[in-house]
């Protein structure tokens, strides 16, 4: 899986919503609140279980109710496809 280039990561950008872009780590970004550890456990284990289904997993952490994703490609060394894909699947479990 290749790095998107500038070109490519601007125009998914645009059209991805949510998600913010940190260039330290060529990767994108989104803190997530719930109503309790229940609920932020909950939404963790459909994430688990969509990374686990495409290979691709996310950098995260949890406080509590909250939880922060990132996602990057480790094999490519920064933004590629499979993570705009997993942002976008990530969003409609939020819907
Ligand atoms: N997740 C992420 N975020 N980046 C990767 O490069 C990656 C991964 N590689 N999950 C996968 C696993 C790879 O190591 C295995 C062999 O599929």
């Amino acid at each position: 899986m290749e790095k998107l280039s500038n070109a490519e990561r601007e125009a998914e950008l645009a059209r991805l919503d949510n998600w913010i872009y940190e260039p330290g780590q060529d990767a994108i970004g989104r803190d997530f609140r719930f109503k309790d550890f229940s609920e932020a456990f909950a939404f963790m284990a459909r994430v688990a279980l969509l990374a686990e289904k495409s290979g691709h997993h996310p950098d995260w952490s949890n406080v509590y109710n909250r939880v922060s994703i990132h996602l990057s490609t480790h094999d490519a060394g920064g933004l590629s496809q499979k993570d705009i894909t997993m942002a976008r699947q990530i969003d409609a479990l939020m819907t």
